[in-house]
């Protein structure tokens, strides 16, 4: 299977489908769906962790690697579940979470126990400063990264939940634990993995430093690079895989290393630019600031011209931690330009260089649901950052953290995925772990499977194009109409082909300035005045080249 062809499908388990009407989605229940999968034409399928986990993030809180959750299923479901989409041509990533474990994991229990414990250098221990924690660095979910623990005596670092104590890779026996558990998977049948946070596995000294100082960020540390290059020839290197990094933090530059085409560490890494260009206008992401089109635009750019011939990208705009692209992007003011913005955006990232990924709903248009209040959420971060800008800091009001949530809140892409118009959406029987948006009435999977121009069968199309045309895999990327502040359009090339993408982003018709030549390879709206551009239009034209 040529993977730079296929298209990534991402499964937050918990939110997919519940198979036994507990409230929660689980593995049978992903068997259940195959079929809708394989006919969306996905090659690769990432599932969110399925651990055993005490679930403080949402399974990104590890008690023990080597079991699947029995909130999930069992590992004979995994196996089932293995069998299954191998026998439809699909490949399984698993959640790859070694920059921490859960406070509950055996490792933990054993190294907090005694300094002299064989395990207590498997974390990151230091005494504190003049009684106080080493540094007052915050972290991601806006905590201090030092937690003191009564047991052992002395703080560990984290950068994530308190419940989220951070492995010390300085230690050999360690990575090499890692290495062994990478390949029990990959024994079974596992296709490769996405590795959560793992520029952030090698810690610069100044981010640990105990002088009460303020710390340092914890990304592409000094030994990363060889971290990484060694758990390829302890393990991956061993199987046919495909390997995705989440980097937040990185360049081009880095990425072209972590994702090097000799292969010696990752297949490619998520970047946060575009993901994250607002929040560097605001104090946090809870300030409210929309992404501007040119910084779409030039980040854009950056990356597809940055990475090209050096480094494959992945094309995404949607996770499990960000909020629903449509919302974000494009409009949900009325039902035309939701299903129109959606499409458009699918368009543009769909025809650049790289792994689209799709986060599941995304193919449907689902969109962020209202939040009123606290008790519409569900993630740790919106509480512990509540306690620290709302409660400690006051930063924010209550009404102005609720505006935040309402755009940015993780829980927008946790809800269930909208089966159809049954109860709970079609997600389970039972009382689901999380909100069902309401609009599942208008948005769900069966009316979009039976109508030909919905958002579903558009992705569909999107899907069979990166396999039919060379052009979108490997043509070079030129963005043209730079200034322009309603529009985006770029040109990919290779030797026989050339592609042109024109996007309207604005809510009203513009001039399309561009010269439209060759034929039409999709567009979100039926053939018109090819001089002008109607609300969130976009347009992909093929021509030949000698
Ligand atoms: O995310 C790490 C990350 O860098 C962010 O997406 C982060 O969650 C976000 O900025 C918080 O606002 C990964 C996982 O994808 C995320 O779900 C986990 O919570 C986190 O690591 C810890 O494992």
């Amino acid at each position: 299977m040529d993977w730079k062809k296929q298209v990534v499908y991402q499964i937050y388990p918990r939110s997919f489908q519940d198979s036994n009407n507990d409230g929660v989605g689980d593995i049978q229940g992903i068997i259940q769906r195959l079929d809708y999968l394989q006919d969306l034409g996905v090659g690769v399928l990432w599932l969110s962790p399925i651990y055993k986990s005490p679930d403080k993030d949402n399974g990104y809180d590890i008690s023990d690697y080597y079991d699947i959750s029995e909130k999930f299923g069992t590992l004979e479901d995994f196996k089932q579940l293995l069998a299954e989409a191998h026998k439809r041509d699909m490949r399984i990533l698993m959640d790859l979470v070694v920059n921490h474990t859960s406070d509950q994991h055996k490792w933990f229990q054993e190294s907090r126990a005694s300094k002299d414990s064989p395990k207590w250098d498997y974390y990151i221990w230091r005494d504190g400063f003049e009684g106080k924690a080493p540094a007052t660095q915050y972290g991601y979910f806006m905590e201090s990264v030092w937690t003191y623990d009564e047991i052992a005596g002395q703080y560990y670092f984290h950068n994530f939940a308190v419940e989220q104590p951070e492995l010390n890779w300085e230690n050999e026996e360690l990575r090499h634990e890692i290495y062994k558990m990478m390949r029990y998977w990959l024994d079974m049948g596992v296709d490769g993995f996405r590795m959560d946070v793992i520029n952030l596995i090698s810690k610069p000294e100044a981010a640990l430093r105990n002088d009460g100082g303020s710390g340092a960020p914890t990304e592409n540390g000094p030994r990363v690079h060889e971290f990484l290059q060694e758990m390829r020839r302890e393990s991956l290197s061993k199987y046919n895989t495909i390997t995705v990094g989440e980097t937040p933090g990185v360049s081009p530059e880095d990425a072209a290393q972590y994702a090097n085409p000799e292969g010696t560490e990752l297949d490619m890494v998520f970047q946060f630019e575009l993901v994250g260009a607002a929040d560097t206008l605001g104090l946090s992401k809870w300030h409210t600031q929309k992404v501007s089109l040119a910084d779409f635009k030039h980040i854009t750019e950056r990356w597809q011209k940055g990475l090209h011939n050096r480094a494959w990208n992945s094309l995404y705009l949607s996770n499990h931690d960000q909020p629903r692209q449509v919302s974000r992007f494009g409009d949900t003011g009325t039902a035309l330009f939701w299903e129109k913005s959606a499409k458009m955006l699918a368009t543009v990232m769909h025809m650049q260089q790289g792994t689209p990924y799709v986060y599941q709903g995304e193919e449907l248009g689902m969109t962020n649901y209202q939040i009123n209040s606290l008790d519409d959420c569900r993630d740790y971060e919106v509480f512990s950052s509540h306690k620290d800008m709302v409660v400690d800091k006051k930063l924010l009001t209550e009404s102005e953290f609720i505006a935040g949530l309402n755009e940015r809140c993780r829980d927008h892409a946790r809800t269930p995925v909208q089966w159809n118009t049954r109860k709970n959406a079609g997600f389970s029987e039972g009382e689901p772990w999380i909100p069902v948006n309401p609009n599942y009435v208008n948005i769900n999977a069966e009316a979009q499977l039976q109508d030909k121009n919905s958002i579903h069968n558009y992705y569909k199309k999107l899907i069979a194009l990166r396999k039919e045309v060379d052009c979108i895999t490997d043509g070079d990327f030129t963005l043209l109409l730079r200034e322009d502040p309603n529009l985006m359009a770029y040109s990919r090339k290779n030797t026989d082909t050339e592609l042109l993408l024109v996007a309207n982003f604005s809510n009203a018709t513009q001039k399309n300035p561009l010269d439209m030549q060759g034929e039409v390879l999709i567009a979100n709206y039926e053939a018109g005045n090819l001089g002008e551009l109607r609300p969130y239009e976009v347009i992909v034209m093929r021509r030949k080249i000698a």
